[in-house]
């Protein structure tokens, strides 16, 4: 059908359409110069607004994402053309009166605009698939084993077992249940003493994993799982009271903690292939757990392989706290990513602004703490 253009002859109209095809461009040039211009540089951009992954998943992930946002970029801005193409050349114009050609029933179009979408998302998910692969991957040997216990409202952590430099595993772990722990507390301490078991005997909570090196957060200390760098680390999750969720923003990556996993149908361990760079990373419960929810956050202190033997060493052997073994390897004894929820209050709400570098987490001028010296 042929278009009828009123009484502007064809050479005004022309010129029309490539002044508004003009302001168009520029429009789309404003939109895409703020995107970029706005970042931090064109890696920081292309991320769009993930944290900086410091796992191998992560970073995997993080891969994903920028090129799962670019391909659906590159979808929504051939749509928006169609769209401006439209609204531009095929607009009412005075004189017409008659519905354009209509196109429904079309074979050849309608079986490219089904087969088109399916191709995305074949592609889209043959790539996830991949990637989750990568992230749910798990090895018969890591390096070190945590387990973490989430409960109303904070973390206790403690280490399994960890690889000796021969190959094998020195256990830390406490093969015992929470009943007979309580017990052997109550009888130290001669009264009531309540583990995270919550001592119900109706609600069995033998999955609890106990260790003799553990750090457990208070109201006023952000708890700290020290860990080392390029090692292989499997977590092992459970909750003592109700779902929370292990999420450390660097990983990109967090996880259910359930209480009874086998009765939930749910695998409580994921590992990471390494952490790739020192330093300290925030962690937060992700599942909202009760009215503190918001105050169960926690550190995770990345230090040298050689760092955390030493560490480990100092709290196994003088059996010095979490705080007192990370000064004596020269690192920043509290956290230095987050702060207790009271301390928060006591500043009016505001997190206090100097907390701490979480890329440098070196104590200055500090000579590490000979063995055995005290
Ligand atoms: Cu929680």
């Amino acid at each position: 059908m042929k278009l009828t253009h009123g009484e502007r002859s064809a050479a005004g109209a022309a010129s029309a359409a490539s002044r508004k095809v003009k302001r168009v461009a520029l429009v789309v040039a404003l939109g895409l110069a703020t995107l970029v211009m706005t970042g931090c540089g064109p890696r920081e951009t292309l991320r769009f607004g993930w944290p900086t992954g410091v796992t191998p998943e992560a970073k995997a992930m993080g891969t994903l994402w920028t090129w799962s946002v670019i391909a659906s970029l590159i979808v929504g801005f051939l749509v928006w053309m169609a769209i401006f193409w439209v609204i531009t050349f095929h607009r009412h114009r005075a004189g017409e009166d008659s519905f354009p050609r209509q196109t429904a029933y079309n074979m050849p179009v309608e079986l490219t605009l089904i087969t088109l979408p399916f191709l995305a998302i074949a592609v889209l998910f043959y790539f996830t698939v991949v990637v989750e692969n990568k992230v749910e991957s798990k090895a018969d040997n890591p390096d070190v084993v945590v387990d973490v216990t989430g409960y109303q409202w904070n973390w206790k952590f403690g280490y399994d077992r960890i690889k000796q430099n021969d190959g094998s595993y020195k256990t830390y772990a406490i093969e015992k249940g929470p009943f007979e722990l309580q017990k052997e507390r109550e009888q130290v301490h001669g009264h009531e003493k309540l583990l995270p078991a919550g001592g119900r005997d109706d609600n069995i909570r033998d999955y609890l994993r106990y260790s003799s090196i553990e750090t457990l957060g208070t109201p006023n200390e952000i708890p700290i799982l020290v860990l080392p760098v390029g090692k292989r680390i499997e977590f092992n999750l459970a909750a003592a009271d109700v779902i929370h969720s292990f999420w450390v923003p660097e990983f990109l990556y967090k996880r259910d903690v359930l209480p009874f996993p086998k009765q939930n149908h749910s695998d409580p361990r994921f590992q990471i292939e390494k952490i790739e760079r020192p330093g300290a990373f925030v962690g937060r419960c992700a599942e909202m757990c009760g009215t503190y929810h918001a105050m169960m956050n926690f550190e995770i202190r990345a230090v040298s392989a050689q760092d955390f033997s030493r560490y480990i060493a100092l709290r196994e052997n003088e059996k010095l706290s979490t705080a007192e073994a990370l000064a004596a390897i020269c690192e920043v004894p509290t956290s230095v990513t987050t702060v207790p929820f009271e301390t928060r209050r006591k500043t009016g709400g505001d997190t206090p602004k100097d907390i701490g570098n979480p890329f440098n987490t070196k104590l200055p001028n500090c000579t590490t703490r000979a063995m055995g010296a005290s």
